[in-house]
């Protein structure tokens, strides 16, 4: 374990400071790194050049002196030059909170398309910070004819870091474009698509398995959920059955945390689609945590901005066996449950089912005889009401969607 020294600035616009830093200990803690000491600033604004304030540095020198770590860790996104200034100030390593995110996302990505998305953020990331280093250097150079040496390896790992951003969108591209004719191949068969959205370590994968045990499938695969930042970096979709001949495909996916990094957000757009393109969200949120309600409102900032805040939602109130009382709840289609002890879960199913259903109709058919692939296609992912053998073909009652019955249209009597 690395020993690190965290930094925080209290800038009071933040009203939830104190659990900003307690989560960033999270963060740290999932990164491998063992926090001996916090140092806080009450500021109102951070400051251009350091961040925290000049006095505020050589408190931060004595303390790294005396307890010796091996990084400073900053509570916020540092800029370029920031990063640069405390380094050369204080003769350490020096991250910030999107750093340590990116860095939980590395060590937990296991396919290659999260492999990918993460070394692009990463690289994106690098890319300002390195040029950056660069212009300081060309300003110290002052009008000298070659280049120092230094100056030249910046300037060389600026190009490498370019052409391997180039690369990465380029494999990435191929690897998003498998999964995006899976996709289609999804939409078109009309089965709904339900998707699980939410802080991360609210219950997601939880909710997954408990909905998967109460589905009618035969085959049951579980998802892994652990209780840890992003334990789920990759998207899985799997059938749920209602009953016989109802059913929806449902997705588990990655989580949200406040301030989730821009580049994060840009990088698994591919992964974040899956959400954007569902029937119905499911945003799951851990109601025993305090702080769910700035939980939920960081879920909706980065909903916003994969433009998926319009999708019909349930808000699913999870881990409610860990509290006392029950809050009151102010949004509509909200559900308390605990997908740990399978609590409320057929109860959300109905909810599911009964939201589902709100984009349908029930409708009548006549299929000529010489349709029986249609007819076999609704037999096997319909609930048929009716159905009436006539002698110009088969009269079929059922429910489908707006998008099938402009499909059918022509049969619909
Ligand atoms: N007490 C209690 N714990 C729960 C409940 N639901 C989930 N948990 C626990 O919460 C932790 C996180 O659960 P996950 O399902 O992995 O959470 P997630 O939202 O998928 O998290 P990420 O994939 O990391 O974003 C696990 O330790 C679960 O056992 C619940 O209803 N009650
Ligand atoms: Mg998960």
């Amino acid at each position: 374990m690395e020993k690190g020294l965290l930094v925080g600035l209290n800038t009071e616009l933040e009203k939830d400071f104190k659990e900003s830093m307690a989560e960033l200990r999270n963060l740290a803690h999932a990164c491998h790194i063992e926090i001996i000491e916090e140092l806080i600033q009450n500021k109102s604004m951070p400051t251009n050049k350091f961040y925290i304030g000049k006095g505020k540095v050589d408190e931060l020198k004595l303390l790294i002196e005396s307890l010796e770590p091996d990084l400073v860790i900053f509570d916020n996104e540092l800029s370029p030059s920031q990063i640069r200034n405390l380094e050369k100030e204080l003769e350490i390593k020096v991250i910030d909170r999107t750093v340590l995110i990116l860095d939980i996302f590395a060590r937990r990505a296991k396919t290659t398309e999260a492999k990918l998305q993460v070394e692009l953020a990463q690289s994106e990331y690098m890319l300002p910070r390195v040029i950056g280093m660069y212009k300081s250097l060309s300003r110290q150079r002052s009008g000298t004819g070659s280049k120092g040496p230094g100056e030249q390896k910046l300037e060389l790992d600026r190009r490498l870091l370019r052409n391997k951003i180039v690369k990465l969108k380029k494999d990435l591209q191929a690897v998003v474009e498998i999964r995006r004719t899976q996709r289609q191949n999804r939409k078109s068969s009309h089965i709904p698509i339900v998707s699980l959205t939410g802080y991360t370590n609210s219950g997601k994968s939880t909710l997954m398995n408990a909905l998967i045990d109460a589905s009618t499938n035969i085959k049951k695969e579980h998802v892994l959920k652990k209780d840890m930042l992003f334990a789920t970096l990759e998207t899985k979709t799997t059938n749920i059955s209602l009953s016989d001949t109802k059913n929806f495909l449902l997705t588990d996916t990655v989580g949200f945390i406040k301030k989730l990094p821009h580049h994060l957000v840009e990088a698994f757009k591919s992964t974040l689609e899956e959400i954007t393109e569902a029937d119905l969200l499911l945003h799951v949120i851990d109601v025993s945590n305090p702080q769910y309600k700035k939980q939920i409102e960081a879920v909706d900032i980065v909903l916003k901005e994969i433009k998926a805040e319009n999708i019909p939602t349930i808000y699913v109130y999870n881990k409610i066996d860990l509290i006392d009382d029950l809050p009151l709840l102010e949004t509509e289609n909200s559900i308390f449950i605990s997908a740990e002890n399978n609590l409320n879960i057929q109860k959300l199913l109905t909810m599911i089912n009964h939201e589902l259903e709100k984009n349908t109709k029930i409708v009548q058919l006549l299929l000529p005889y010489n349709k029986g692939d249609i007819f076999s296609y609704f037999k096997k992912n319909k609930s048929i009401i009716s159905t009436t053998y006539e002698e110009t073909g088969i009269l079929v009652q059922l429910r489908l969607s707006k998008e099938e019955i402009e499909k059918y249209n022509q049969y619909i009597k």
